[in-house]
């Protein structure tokens, strides 16, 4: 067993070096983050805190838990996330901290003053103190981090001190001030450092949010109509793109811990999805309309899926192959994780509303492909319009083109040999129930099932407005993305036609096989995507969507001879972007999972172009589409 004490002496302290947990633990609490830490007297706070060894519980503390480093108030129980630092501003920090995590030296992060034009940390040895003075000079939402195996940055903090984190936030008079409309969200990454110190292993990876993973997350309660506010830490060691089910939010500001933009009123994007940056920030706002269940979570398949019994994740690579972890686990992996419940109680004046009678009456049949095998999944959707069966013909679901203010029934029809469900990416659903997240989606009793092999589920909308979206699975995510569940859902303006001669779709998704979804992205289905035609002279709409299962940071851009030709963004998410934002720019953005990005581009002269995912900012080529220009 790796918990023996005579490990723990044998343990030496340094670089790369992996101190395992001591065999006795004491219970860590969750930190919802409602409750600031300290004692603020005559414009100071005083805090004194510890960071010791206890035992962590991300499914509650009834559930087997797992030996964590983590913060806490002298005297109080240990929490992950650490204790919150919440004053006005203008007030000075008095920080005591104290570092019994026996043979290690504690590096803290963030402990400045604010605004700062750098970061700045602090050592403490085993058993000693130090007292931190600071003064929170600007409101907004920051974070500390600290280490215990010398990580220099965030990013390379994944083992046993990663949950050594916690929110600074600096009131402004304006601004909100806690109560459950102003939340604050830490994220934490923990990746068992038994198999491979400094690598993260995806079969061995718990992500959380404010120290607990779904289905033990906080489950958040809004009456209907409520402005809602959030502030997001990543205090983990990736980027996650962030997703809201059912409505738009605004971003109101980012920030990377130490500094926060705040963002003027017309500037604040309206998204569906945010991409946080591991040691970044964002608030959003959103209001919480329409009732029901809806989730918030992060669009990488493999963060959203259940972690691996806690013994298995302990005891590393021999436990579970990663032969194993793939078939056997990823295929029935259930929801987990980074998902966060959203429940809007309905106002009193509130009737349940019936969809008003389709116009439009479609299919939506799940199949199983032809090539379908234990270790590559392969599936698709079909569409069926009337007389009509649509298929894509490669490894994505056709497009489904409806219009908006049309009401439309869709009857998904699973003809898997597996349980589905469908997510209406982006739509703003009157009606919960239809919002694909099995088992969760709906109010009350009525909760919407998973759709069984050969089963029927009919799902009821009416797009309020016109954009580029995503219908894709939302049931074994990890699995069924792979399998290619997902299709662009595009919603046109009453009275008009996509027109794909000069509308064009360029859609991202996960490759089947497991081994290439860090290099490998499919365009529109296709490994080699056939290239596209279009005419010099006329103006083009691309409708650009990334549903892959990685590479978050992922930019996208048009090049002519390597270089970025000048497009121009007109809606983000399948929201228009103001007027004064669509500007021609050069082509070449960030777009993360989950998002979609239109833009409008004028080629002048016949010639070849080439459309490019880059895995990150300079990073490897993941996703290649040739334009001909004729
Ligand atoms: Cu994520």
């Amino acid at each position: 067993m790796l918990f023996l004490p005579v490990i723990a002496v044998l343990a030496i302290s340094g670089p790369g070096v992996v101190q395992p947990p001591p065999a006795i633990h004491t219970a860590i609490s969750a930190n919802d983050n409602r409750i600031p830490a300290g004692t603020i007297v005559r414009g100071v706070l005083h805090l004194s805190i510890d960071a010791r060894w206890g035992e962590w519980h991300p499914d509650g503390g009834a559930r087997p838990g797992v030996p964590m480093q983590a913060f806490g108030e002298t005297g109080k129980p240990l929490q992950i996330p650490g204790p919150l630092i919440r004053v006005p501003v203008g007030t000075e920090v008095e920080l005591r901290i104290r570092n019994l995590i026996p043979a290690t030296e504690l590096t803290v992060h963030g402990l400045i003053d604010r605004p700062s034009s750098e970061d700045r940390s602090v050592s403490v040895a085993f058993g000693a103190a130090r007292v931190v003075r600071f003064r929170a000079g600007a409101a907004g939402t920051y974070a500390y981090w600290a280490t215990t195996t010398h990580s220099a940055t965030i990013i390379d903090r994944i083992g046993w001190d990663s949950q050594l984190s916690g929110a600074i936030v600096t009131d402004g008079s304006r601004a909100p001030k806690g109560g459950n409309t102003d939340r604050i969200f830490v994220i934490g990454t923990w990746d068992n450092v038994n198999d491979a110190p400094k690598v993260l292993a995806q079969r061995y990876t718990l992500e959380t949010f404010n120290g607990l993973a779904w289905p033990y997350t906080e489950r958040l309660s809004y009456a209907q109509g409520t402005v809602v506010h959030w502030r997001w830490i990543d205090a983990g060691s990736v980027a996650h793109p962030l997703h809201l089910h059912g409505f738009y939010f605004r971003v109101d500001s980012r920030g990377d811990g130490i500094n926060q933009l705040d963002y003027p009123a017309a500037d604040r994007d309206e998204e569906v999805t945010e991409l946080v940056r591991a040691g970044g920030t964002f608030t959003m706002t959103w209001k919480a309309d329409r009732p029901g269940n809806w989730l918030f979570h992060c669009h990488i398949p493999a963060h959203t899926v259940a972690h691996l019994p806690f013994p298995d994740m302990l005891s590393g690579t021999p436990a579970v192959s990663i032969d194993q972890f793939v078939n056997d686990y990823v295929p029935h992996a259930e929801m987990g994780d980074m998902v966060l419940g959203i429940t809007v109680h309905p106002s009193p004046s509130w009737r349940t509303q019936t969809e008003p009678k389709p116009a439009r009456h479609l299919a939506l049949v799940v199949e199983t492909a032809p090539d379908n095998t234990p270790q590559a999944p392969s599936f698709s959707y079909a569409i069926r319009d009337g007389a009509e069966e649509i298929r894509s013909g490669s490894h994505i679901g056709p497009p489904l083109v409806l219009t908006q203010g049309v009401p439309v029934a869709i009857d998904v029809v699973n003809h898997l040999s597996e349980p589905t469900s469908v997510h209406w990416h982006g739509m703003e659903l009157a009606d919960s129930f239809y919002d694909g997240a099995s088992g969760f989606s709906g109010y009350g009793d009525r909760i919407a099932p998973a759709i069984a092999p050969g089963a029927t589920f009919r799902v009821q909308f009416t797009p309020p407005r016109a954009g580029t979206f995503i219908y894709h699975t939302h049931l074994h995510d990890q699995w069924e993305f792979r399998g290619g569940l997902a299709g662009p859902l595009i919603v046109v303006p009453p009275g008009s036609r996509f027109d794909p001669t000069v509308d064009h779709i360029v859609m991202l998704t996960a490759p089947s096989a497991v081994g290439d979804i860090l290099t490998k992205e499919l365009v529109n289905g296709y490994r080699d995507p056939p290239p596209l035609i279009i005419h010099a002279g006329v103006t083009q709409r691309f409708r650009l969507i990334n549903v892959a299962a990685a590479n978050q940071q992922l930019v996208v851009s048009l090049e002519s001879n390597a270089e970025p030709v000048l497009w121009r963004p007109i809606a983000i998410d399948g929201a228009d972007l103001p007027a004064a934002r669509q500007t021609d720019q050069p082509a070449d953005q960030t777009l993360t999972i989950g998002k979609t990005l239109d833009f409008e581009f004028t080629p002048v002269a016949p010639g070849d172009l080439v459309f490019v995912g880059r895995a990150k900012p300079k990073g490897l080529i993941v996703a290649r589409l040739a334009v001909h220009v004729i």
